[in-house]
């Protein structure tokens, strides 16, 4: 059988690869078979011998194409809103003292718990589109807004269900160790059980991909952090952690020991965190929407990160609690002017870096044997992504080699 190949030519693309800046090549090309990019390059040095297969020629006008736009923290799945403890904190009521006070994460979990499968799935559909309008191909969507086994089943089958009905790539992460639910009130080791109980039942189904847990003061010990990830780790599924947000509890260190794909947020990292996740390939998912909205003061240290040759992401860290936007590009924008990454390195926390945060390695680059997902954009120069903000320049989406219409 002879292969059906489609070219894409006359663009300009940031591929992402090697080490030169953005991966830059002018008058490119991308030839496409099937889903993958068979071969990507200067459009004059398209191998001849590809010539015969070209079904279908597509002339992108001189735009920029990127690789498809990856946001690999968000917890899209949830009922209600909490628009009144905003205006707490505007008043001066810390996220901690909401929490404690049983606001915050619990509220959502009882919203979650009330609300319909299809309130559910229509609302998460809506905000993925959102996302999918700025050029987004894989989501990674967390559960723990459901806290028992029922309801985070529930929660990872509609994050399941969107990735089947909407032209986007959805990995699912089971959050279960996120907040204590009331019921197990003043028994936060017997719900830590239960919570490894539930994995393996969730994990038979189909809906894991990764375990995370919320390691803090207000949430769970290192120590229960690290039965969660024994858990993982005797069902052979790789971890993650919301780690070192509002205090350093060391557990940067500990995720990095169980090989973690990603430590997030990382505002209180230590210097020994950082070498842990230098030792051990773990990418810093930095998520400026929740610094930005919790009026945070405290930096993450990118400067150290950098050094360390810590691979950094960029996520929108979408929930209704701590940061409920639903724009990655204005995540770029904003790792730039609060955190100092450069326009590169963002758009790099989007894509590559992004797609190892999720264990991926099919995507994230243009380059041959990645999945063809690209976005062409209204822009000459790739740092423009970073620098507009409430500007969408995205024009076309191509996911698997399909153009997707919304
Ligand atoms: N850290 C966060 O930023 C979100 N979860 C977490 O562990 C916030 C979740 C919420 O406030 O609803
Ligand atoms: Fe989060």
């Amino acid at each position: 059988m002879t292969p059906s190949l489609t070219l894409w030519r006359n663009a300009n693309l940031a591929t992402l690869c090697g080490h030169s800046a953005w991966g830059w090549i002018e008058q490119g090309a991308l030839l496409t078979q099937g889903e993958t990019l068979l071969w990507v390059g200067a459009e004059a040095e398209l191998p001849i011998e590809h010539a015969p297969y070209i079904r279908l020629t597509q002339d992108l006008g001189g735009a920029l194409v990127t690789p498809g736009l990856i946001d690999c923290h968000t917890h899209l799945v949830y009922g209600g809103q909490r628009a009144a403890e905003f205006e707490l904190r505007l008043q001066g009521a810390s996220y901690e003292a909401v929490a404690r006070a049983g606001g915050g994460i619990r509220s959502t979990v009882a919203a979650t718990r009330a609300a319909s499968d299809a309130q559910l799935l229509d609302s998460a559909r809506q905000r993925a589109l959102c996302l999918m309008r700025e050029g987004v191909t894989t989501l990674e969507i967390k559960s723990g807004y459901g806290l028992s086994l029922e309801q985070e089943a529930r929660c990872l089958a509609i994050a399941r269900q969107l990735g089947k009905t909407l032209k986007l790539n959805v990995h699912t992460t089971y959050l279960g160790a996120h907040a204590l639910p009331p019921e197990f009130e003043g028994r936060s080791d017997d719900y830590v059980d239960a919570v490894c109980r539930w994995m393996p039942l969730l994990h038979a189904q189909g809906l894991v991909d990764a375990v995370d847990a919320f390691c803090e003061s207000i949430a769970f010990t290192p120590a229960q952090t690290r039965q969660v990830f024994e858990a993982a780790k005797a069902l052979g599924l790789p971890v993650k952690l919301h780690a070192e947000q509002l205090s350093d509890q060391g557990g940067a260190a500990l995720a990095a020991g169980f090989g973690a794909l990603s430590c997030d947020h990382l505002e209180h990292v230590s210097a020994a965190g950082i070498a842990a996740m230098a030792a051990s390939g773990t990418v810093a998912v930095l998520l400026p929407g929740a610094y930005y909205f919790l009026r945070d003061t405290h930096l993450p240290p990118v400067a150290a990160l950098r050094a360390a040759g810590v691979p950094m992401a960029i996520a929108s860290d979408h929930n209704p609690g701590s940061s409920p936007g639903l724009s990655l590009l204005l995540m770029l924008n904003m790792a730039c002017t609060l955190f100092r990454l450069t326009p590169e390195e963002a758009l790099r926390g989007v894509t590559v870096h992004a797609a190892r945060a999720l264990g991926l390695h099919d995507r994230g680059q243009l380059a041959a044997g990645q999945r063809a997902d690209f976005c062409v954009w209204d822009v000459a120069h790739p740092n423009e992504l970073a620098y507009w903000f409430g500007r969408n320049p995205c024009q076309r989406v191509i996911i698997g080699a399909q153009e997707r219409v919304l």
